[in-house]
């Protein structure tokens, strides 16, 4: 597997590609790019005025993310700070379209347009730059993001390559290629918030207010910093990390499909993925044993949970990912695995 990144020092504008030529400059090179002439030609970037959205399914209830102080770091990075409010979408959308104060409150992220309306998922299609049916479950999406100055706290996707799609507002982005990981704070693989960074991007909800004395490295990390306008695509290749701004209303489409693991970045991202995928898998199955035994913590079970957390830290070890063996990361990670 390639370990050697792509040298990048600004992003490319290309239009419409076709999927060779896609497949070809950008995928294979994992390299990102923004793409014109395609977003700009759908129904949804031309007729999606909040009227339309509302007559369609203005009634559909939508979970939307909400955090006081309107800060979404806080909001992905902790859980206690994770809340949603289940609304209509049509006063989801009222609200975005609304005074800041309140707005900046909300973020609606990553919601599936088919669920909120089939009707809205024909108007548009990204099937000129990807086969979107490759392989069952390979293309999720489109996924729905509505927000009122919105900031995506800095992070990665662990097994996907996405586009993200902008139809209204205009996006602030920053990029790190996946080899400056070292030096972007990233959580602890044994949690949750894997695939974050602990860098607040929008500390006092002021874009770029990074605190450079508790994270000097972020300053040395190679970034390509870009806008992207309504109406065009960006390309993000897999395990590259993105933080994103935008003042006033925004609405985006993301659509998210399988990475082939050749295109993962190795050795580190790509085991601390692995490693996380197996994480999540024991979680699941810690979680089950405690369901069944709710409130009975007998003997076979304990024996149980510890046969599988043997197996959990073997095969941990043999991705090169090993436990962590100091006393914060065991309470964390035994927490997270509900022991
Ligand atoms: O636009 C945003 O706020 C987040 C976009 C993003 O992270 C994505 O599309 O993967
Ligand atoms: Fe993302």
């Amino acid at each position: 597997m390639t370990t050697i990144p792509p040298s990048i020092t600004r992003i490319d504008r290309v239009e419409a590609p076709t999927r060779e030529q896609f497949e070809r400059d950008y995928v294979k090179q994992r390299k990102p790019v923004i793409i014109t002439g395609v977003a700009d030609q759908w129904k949804a970037f031309s007729d999606w005025t909040p009227e339309y959205l509302k007559s369609l399914a203005g009634n559909v209830e939508v979970d939307v993310h909400y955090n006081a102080e309107g800060n979404f770091h806080k909001w992905y990075t902790n859980t206690p700070d994770r809340h949603d409010q289940r609304l209509p979408f049509g006063k989801m959308i009222d609200i975005m379209r609304g005074p800041a104060e309140t707005a900046r409150k909300h973020y609606m992220t990553e919601h599936s347009l088919g669920l909120i309306s089939p009707d809205l998922v024909p108007d548009l299609s990204v099937s000129s730059l990807i086969d979107e049916t490759i392989g069952p479950g390979r293309c999720t999406g489109p996924t729905l993001f509505v927000g009122h100055n919105t900031c995506m706290p800095a992070h990665l996707h662990g097994t996907t390559e996405a586009f993200m799609c902008q139809l209204q507002g205009t996006k602030e982005i920053i990029l790190h290629g996946p080899e400056q990981t070292p030096k972007l704070y990233s959580l602890p693989w044994y949690s949750h918030q894997y695939i974050f960074s602990e860098v607040d991007w929008f500390r006092g909800c002021q874009w770029k207010n990074v605190d450079y004395d508790k994270y000097p490295l972020v300053k040395e990390a190679e970034a390509l910093e870009f806008t992207v306008y309504p109406g065009e695509i960006l390309f993000i290749p897999v395990h590259w990390w993105h933080v994103t701004s935008v003042e006033g209303y925004q609405l985006s489409v993301t659509y998210f499909w399988a990475s082939d693991r050749e295109r993962w970045y190795f050795p580190s991202l790509g085991r601390e993925v692995q490693a996380h995928e197996a994480f999540l898998h024991f979680q699941r199955m810690f979680l089950a044993l405690d369901q069944k035994k709710r409130g009975r913590r007998d003997r076979q079970r304990e024996a149980r949970a510890q046969e599988a957390l043997k197996h959990f830290e073997k095969m941990c070890d043999a991705l090169g990912c090993p436990l962590p063996t100091d006393e914060a990361g065991t309470q964390t990670l035994y927490e997270q695995l509900n022991l």
